[in-house]
């Protein structure tokens, strides 16, 4: 059988997230890069894939699977050994569920509401108000976290994974304040010691911060 084909970037938050679940359950990708600048996600071949013109798209073997929340559930029920990551029991799943809805519809929206206008419409509305907006999804973060290591409780799960590829996208143009936040920066430190965290969400994450600081400044400049 080929190997499932990717769309992906490596600065998008959500492609780095299905990465880091295909490494931790052993599934090889093609990964083929999709080049958003370049508008590569809106040419008629790319939107016959996938209508919602999004990256992370799985193509696997003809059955496509957008969303990157559900190609790494997806991932996990077709090519995992064990349920671990993506429990089968209904209340686990729930919690695993409710966490990677976070993910798309607090913390993701809110880095996008920042930095898309910036990426790509030369905006320079970086304000207070859109950084602390950011912020304040740390609350709900830390309290997730109060009694647990990871989001789900003591293993790691592909919530965490999803939502640690947004929140390490934003961490210093919305920085995370120590005293307030400790459980979540210990639980970001814990995963960074994944062994293959670095090259694939880190590595990514840094870039995604630096080039969002050089288009603020390209766009402030010209105006
Ligand atoms: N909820 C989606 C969000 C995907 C998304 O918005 N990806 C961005 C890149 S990080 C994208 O493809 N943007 C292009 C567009 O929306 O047209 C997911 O988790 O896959």
């Amino acid at each position: 059988m080929p190997k499932p084909i990717l769309y992906y970037a490596k600065l998008s938050p959500p492609s780095r997230a299905v990465m880091l679940t295909a490494k931790e359950i052993g599934v090889d990708l093609e990964l083929k890069a999709i080049n958003l600048i370049k508008g590569e996600h809106l040419t008629p071949e790319f939107i016959k894939i996938n209508p919602q013109h999004t990256i992370p798209t799985l193509d696997d073997n003809g059955i496509i699977v957008y969303d990157s929340h559900a190609i790494c559930s997806y991932l996990v029920e077709k090519y995992a050994k064990s349920d671990k990551l993506y429990p089968k029991d209904l209340v686990k799943r729930a919690e695993v569920d409710a966490r990677m809805h976070y993910d798309s519809g607090f913390l993701f929206a809110r880095l996008r509401f920042l930095y898309e206008p910036i990426l790509y419409h030369g905006s320079t509305d970086c304000s207070i108000d859109k950084i602390a907006y950011i912020q304040k999804t740390y609350d709900t973060m830390e309290a997730f976290l109060k009694d647990s290591q990871y989001l789900c409780g003591q293993d790691l799960t592909i919530a965490d994974f999803c939502c640690i590829a947004t929140i390490s996208s934003m961490d210093d143009v919305a920085p995370i304040d120590p005293t307030k936040y400790p459980k979540l920066l210990a639980w970001m430190k814990r995963l960074s010691g994944l062994p293959y965290y670095s090259s694939l969400n880190e590595e990514g994450a840094v870039e995604l911060k630096e080039l969002f600081k050089a288009k603020l400044a390209e766009n402030r400049n010209k105006g």
